[in-house]
C-alpha cells in the first residue's frame, strides 16, 4: 500500500532490537543442523505455528531455549548479518543492537565468541550494505547483580565495541534499584545507560521513577506507562529522555499495542521512537511496527516523519553523524 511504501522509504534508526530475537525459524534450523543439535519441531512452519505468546514469561521461555543453536562465532555472525540485511531493506540507516551475553556465557559459550561474531557482522554490513550498527550489552535482570557486575568486568576488553548497557528479561520482582551499583560502575567506565521498563501492573511507575531519578539513565526502553503520571512525563521531557517503544511486541507480551500511551506521549513532545524488539518471534520488523501503530492510531505522514526523526535525534550517535540524518 501507499502507507507501507511511505514508511519503508523513510530513513530510520532502530534503537530497541534484541539480536537473539531476530532468529528466524529457518536460520534456527540451519544452525541446528550445522551444530548437530536436535530440535523438538520438524519444520520452520511448525516452529512458527507454535509461537502464541500471552505473557512475557511464555515468550522468554521459547526465546532462551532457541539460543541453544547459537554456538560458534559464525553463528552470531550469520544471525546479525541476516538482521542487518533485512533492516537495510527497510531503509534502516543506523541500528543499536542489544545482545544478552549472560544467556550465552551461562551455557558455556564464551563472551569473546559472542561479541567477536557480532562485531564482525557489523563491520562487514557497514562496508557491504551501507548500514551502520553498534552494540548495547544487556544484563539479565532475573540473574543476580553480582553476575551482572562480573559480566560488566568481562566486557571491558571490548569496551570500544560497546556503546552502552541495558537491562532486560523478567522485570517482575527485579526493579532497576537492584542494579544501581552495576550501572554506576558502567557509567564510570564510559558506557551510556538504558533499562527496560514495561511491566503491565503495579510497580511500573516506581520502576520508571527509579530509572530517571536514581539510575539516571540516558534513555528508557518502552517506558510508555509514564503516560499515566504527569510528573513522570514532565521529568522525561525535562531531561530530554527518549523512549524506545515496540508496538507489536506490546501486543503480545503486555496488554495491547499501547497506542493511547505512545501517541499521547508523542503529542506531548516526548521523544518517542518505534522499534521491533524481537521481530522473529513477534512477526514484524521496524517498518511493520510503524504500519501497525499508524493503522491502530490513524497516524498521518507528519507523525510518521516525526517518529523517524526522533529515532536519529535520540540515537547514541556522534554530533556529526546525527546531523547528517536530521
Ligand atoms: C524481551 Cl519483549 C522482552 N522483554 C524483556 N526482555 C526481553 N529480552 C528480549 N525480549
Ligand atoms: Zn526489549
Amino acid at each position: 500500500s501507499d502507507l507501507q511504501d511511505f514508511i519503508t522509504g523513510l530513513p530510520k534508526a532502530e534503537l530497541h532490537l534484541h539480536i537473539e530475537g531476530t532468529l528466524e525459524p529457518e536460520l534456527k534450523f540451519a544452525l541446528a543442523q550445522r551444530n548437530g543439535i536436535e530440535l523438538e519441531h520438524s519444520s520452520a512452519e511448525e516452529v512458527r505455528a507454535s509461537y502464541d505468546f500471552d505473557s512475557l514469561s511464555s515468550f522468554l521461555t521459547v526465546y532462551y531455549d532457541s539460543m541453544r543453536v547459537l554456538v560458534t562465532a559464525d553463528d552470531f555472525y550469520d544471525l546479525a548479518t541476516a538482521y542487518l540485511t533485512k533492516a537495510a531493506s527497510q531503509h534502516v540507516r543506523y541500528a543499536e543492537i542489544f545482545f544478552d551475553p549472560q544467556a550465552h556465557t551461562s551455557r558455556g559459550v564464551p563472551f569473546e565468541t559472542v561479541i567477536g561474531g557480532l562485531r564482525r557482522a557489523l563491520v562487514d554490513a557497514r562496508r557491504d550494505l551501507g548500514i551502520h550498527a553498534e552494540l548495547i550489552m544487556c544484563f539479565l535482570r532475573d540473574f543476580t547483580a553480582e553476575h551482572a557486575m562480573s559480566t560488566l568486568m568481562e566486557s571491558l576488553p571490548y569496551r570500544d565495541w560497546i556503546l552502552g548497557v541495558g537491562l532486560d528479561s523478567d522485570e517482575r520482582g527485579n526493579p532497576p534499584a537492584k542494579f544501581a551499583a552495576v550501572f554506576a560502575r558502567a557509567r564510570q567506565e564510559g558506557y551510556l545507560l538504558t533499562m527496560h521498563c514495561d511491566i503491565d501492573q503495579e510497580g511500573t511507575h516506581e520502576h520508571i521513577r527509579q530509572v530517571i531519578e536514581d539510575i539516571r539513565v540516558d534513555r528508557i526502553d518502552h517506558g510508555s506507562n509514564a503516560f499515566e503520571r504527569p510528573e513522570l512525563v514532565a521529568a522525561i521531557k525535562e531531561r530530554g529522555l527518549g523512549l524506545t517503544c515496540c508496538p507489536i511486541s506490546n501486543g503480545w507480551v503486555v496488554d495491547g499495542v499501547k497506542e493511547t500511551e505512545i501517541v499521547g506521549l508523542l503529542e506531548q513532545g516526548v521523544k518517542v521512537t518505534l522499534n521491533s524488539d524481537d521481530p522473529a518471534y513477534f512477526g514484524g520488523y521496524v517498518a511493520e511496527n510503524y504500519v501497525r501503530l499508524a493503522e491502530v492510531a490513524g497516524l498521518g505522514r507528519e507523525q510518521l516523519v516525526l517518529l523517524a526523526r526522533n529515532s536519529f535525534d535520540i540515537a547514541w550517535l556522534s554530533g556529526r553523524e546525527r546531523e547528517q540524518y536530521l
